[in-house]
């Protein structure tokens, strides 16, 4: 498959509002310190990086989990304006995280860009965790499990509300991979909509390459193109020790990259976020530079 040249434009955003442990905010720096500029320039792309979204302190703010929701949507908003006005220029939205709440923003842009030449878009979730929940079904109240419930049209309209016109992503065209840690609301919401999901057990059964070539075709079935959104934890932690949430019995790092490789060849890709990287618990920015590798991978390094 060919490697196409990208504008890749990244954007930072510092943020753990959505999660109750600290720390996820350093992701876009470790990222950057791993060097994540200079090796997608490196595989012949032209990257800007436009610096960080503003994310409020989080000691000026009172409270905890679902009452951060309105600073979040605050965030979500801004990064939203970015990723359309990326999308709509035809350059490639790279979003550091950062918490996955920022996911209910980066998406909704790149489908609120995509609806206005008519098309929907496709999303491939890879994580863990389902994130489905709404402020009323979430027992943490942790808006970093909420995002894609919010880009389906549900919970609260400051977060749903920011795909125009909107909801950013209909059932059909979601898809998961990775998933091997849902809350009961959680499964009872996939099933009853019909939600295509990969778990680990699917790859332990059929391998990753089935797998994704099915999200794959989920996602570009009648859509525009694919945002994809990586949650560093869908990765064992055993290889990706720095990550906000850690569940064992994840993705191995060849099955990660081989995810990678065959979005990049599938050239389908319109945006992609890198979130969760917690540098507060890795070893020597260990999972930054594995997240950095990734993307090269997704956005087309060769090995020959
Ligand atoms: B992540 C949990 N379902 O709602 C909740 O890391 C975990 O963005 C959410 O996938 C994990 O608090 C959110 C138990
Ligand atoms: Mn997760
Ligand atoms: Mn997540
Ligand atoms: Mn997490």
């Amino acid at each position: 498959a060919r490697r196409r040249v990208r504008d890749v434009h990244v954007v930072g955003v510092p943020m753990d509002l959505g999660a109750s442990r600290r720390g996820v905010d350093m992701g876009p720096s470790a990222m950057r310190l791993a060097g994540v500029a200079e090796r997608l320039r490196a595989l012949g792309h032209a990257v800007e990086d436009h610096g960080n979204v503003r994310v409020p302190d989080r000691t000026s703010l009172t409270g905890s989990g679902r009452e951060f929701l309105p600073a979040i949507a605050q965030v979500c908003e801004e990064l939203a304006a970015f990723t359309a006005s990326v999308v709509r220029r035809g350059g490639t939205p790279l979003i550091l995280g950062g918490d996955h709440s920022l996911g209910a923003g980066s998406v909704a842009g790149v489908a609120t860009a995509l609806a206005e030449r008519g098309e929907a878009l496709g999303l491939i979730w890879l994580d863990a965790h389902g994130d489905l929940h709404t402020p009323e079904s979430s027992a943490s109240g942790n808006v970093h499990g909420m995002p894609v419930a919010h880009l389906l049209g549900l919970g609260d309209p400051r977060l749903a509300g920011l795909a125009k016109p909107g909801p950013a992503v209909k059932a059909e065209h979601l898809v998961f991979v990775g998933l091997r840690d849902l809350d009961p609301p959680e499964q009872a919401f996939i099933r009853q909509a019909g939600i295509r999901a990969f778990t680990m057990r699917d790859i332990d059964e059929r391998g990753l390459r089935a797998v994704m070539s099915d999200a794959l075709e989920i996602a570009t079935r009648g859509t525009g193109g694919v945002h994809v959104s990586c949650d560093a934890d869908w990765i064992d932690p055993a290889e990706a020790p720095g990550v906000g949430t850690p569940v064992r019995g994840g993705a191995t790092l060849r099955e990660a990259h081989l995810a990678m490789e065959i979005l990049a060849d599938s050239d389908a890709m319109l945006g992609m976020d890198l979130v969760e990287i917690n540098p507060i618990l890795d070893r020597r920015n260990h999972t930054a530079e594995l997240a950095v590798d990734l993307l090269a991978s997704a956005f087309g390094r060769r090995i020959i």
